[in-house]
């Protein structure tokens, strides 16, 4: 497929504009109006790293206004809510989570209403490239100086807090925080919670959605189940009992990559780099130790409930393609395991989200094996750091004609490339918009 051409660029960079303003709350973006209506961590993240090329400082408000619902103990919550939008708009809604009572000690606002769970953090990768699209208008902010103990903060937290096997990895609690919810490698795990009884909550994703592409209920009430234990334990994690503790690839490789990021930062401040690059390193040689698994050529979850690897094949064990120093012969292994047969890179639409031979995989059901547009944006990045420059192009340009073709979807079946789940999503739109420059500039350096 071939990039598409300057005048296609600069229409497809009309509409993703247009889809980024009309999801601008004033404060912050969010990813869909009718489906996400609140701030969402990695959400933001992405939407700052497109959002830097036509508004730079709506791009560091974007990230400041997240930071502003930042807890005491360091986490990002994986949404801040907005208190103008009804409670029923979506669930689990404020008064579920509870953050400013059930959160005191772990140091929730007072103010701002916030789930406790996190997202992957990929905030300190998107300040740093926010800060590099307007150096000087970054530097007449102080940006980068506002920002930096905030990110410190919420790196120590995952290094610490949530290294719940002392293996030098972040654990996620939740199937919403690795950001893949229902990605069949949670199975396993999940069927180990007991669900929350099927009256006790209500649904409103499926006002906006498709049952047959969303989770399944039975799911969301192993969700509510895990929410409701975490919150009833004040969101301590050593005090929770977790029924589901994962170490996940792309949770770590983007917490990897950030740190190398979080370095840059402390070198632009003033601040020590040393320790961030030597946490990096660290947490590299941990994710090859423990989650490295040279006979798939792919990184696996594990489940640090039973201590032993998921067998499941997701795009997340891909991910880790963007650690900055990963080793050669496993940057040429993923590359090859992306072109094999599980995830077909070239010849299906984008990255499958989990393995086409599998027998769990499910072209439409949202983590469960169709492309999502973020993760097919991390195999990108992660191709062109290993010299990958002709498989890059091919997806990038794939990328670009299926956010314009799809009206910028939540994700994609990955066979027929239609687009699945809510439009006008701000992520897709943010994307694309870093992908068109990254053209833009591929046309200048000709
Ligand atoms: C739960 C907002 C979020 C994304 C997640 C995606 C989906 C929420 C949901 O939407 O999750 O956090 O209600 O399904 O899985 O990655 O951040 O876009």
């Amino acid at each position: 497929m071939p990039t598409p051409d300057a005048g296609r660029r600069a229409h497809l960079r009309q509409a993703a504009t247009h889809v980024l303003f009309d999801n601008w709350t004033g404060a912050a973006t969010v990813p869909s109006r009718a489906l996400y209506p609140h701030q969402w961590s990695w959400d933001s993240a992405f939407i700052a790293i497109g959002l830097r090329h036509i508004a730079p400082r709506r791009a560091q408000r974007e990230l400041e206004t997240l930071l502003g619902a930042q807890w005491g103990d360091g986490r990002i919550p994986h949404i801040a809510f907005n208190p103008s939008v009804p409670l029923g708009a979506y669930f689990p809604s404020p008064d579920f989570w509870r953050s400013s009572t059930a959160g005191r000690n772990a140091g929730a606002p007072s103010t701002t209403q916030t789930s406790g769970i996190v997202q992957p953090p990929v905030h300190a990768l998107a300040a740093w490239q926010v800060h590099l699209a307007d150096p000087a208008e970054s530097r007449r902010r102080g940006f980068l100086p506002r920002v930096y103990p905030r990110l410190a903060a919420w790196h120590r937290y995952l290094s610490t807090s949530r290294d719940l096997a002392g293996g030098s990895l972040a654990a996620v609690v939740h199937p919403w925080e690795p950001g893949l919810d229902n990605s069949p490698c949670w199975d396993e795990a999940l069927a180990r919670v007991e669900p929350a009884p099927r009256q006790s909550f209500r649904r409103a994703d499926l006002d906006h959605s498709s049952a047959a592409d969303r989770p399944t209920d039975l799911d969301y009430a192993r969700y509510v189940r895990l929410a409701t234990t975490y919150r009833d334990h004040a969101y301590d994690d050593a005090r929770t009992p977790h029924a589901f503790a994962i170490e996940d690839p792309s949770f770590n490789a983007l917490l990897i990559a950030s740190e190398h990021a979080l370095a840059a930062i402390a070198r632009a401040v003033g601040a020590d780099a040393g320790a961030h690059l030597r946490r990096a390193e660290t947490a590299t040689a941990a994710l090859i130790d423990r989650l490295w698994d040279p006979a798939g050529g792919i990184f696996l979850a594990r489940d640090l409930v039973t201590g032993e690897p998921i067998a499941g094949h997701s795009v997340s064990g891909l991910v880790p393609l963007i650690v900055p120093g990963l080793p050669q012969d496993i940057a040429s292994a993923l590359v090859g395991t992306a072109h094999g047969p599980r995830f077909r890179l070239g010849q299906v639409h984008l990255v499958p989200s989990y393995d086409l031979t599998a027998k769990k995989f499910d072209a439409n059901r949202y983590w469960r094996g169709p492309s999502w547009f973020n993760t097919a944006w991390l195999i990108h990045h992660g191709l062109v750091r290993h010299g990958e420059a002709g498989a890059a192009g091919r997806l990038r340009a794939q990328f670009l004609t299926a956010a314009y073709r799809s009206g910028f979807a939540e994700y994609l079946e990955p066979y027929t490339g239609e687009g699945r789940g809510i439009r006008r999503f701000s992520w897709t739109a943010a994307l694309a918009l870093d992908l068109l420059h990254a053209c833009d500039e591929g046309d200048s350096a000709r």
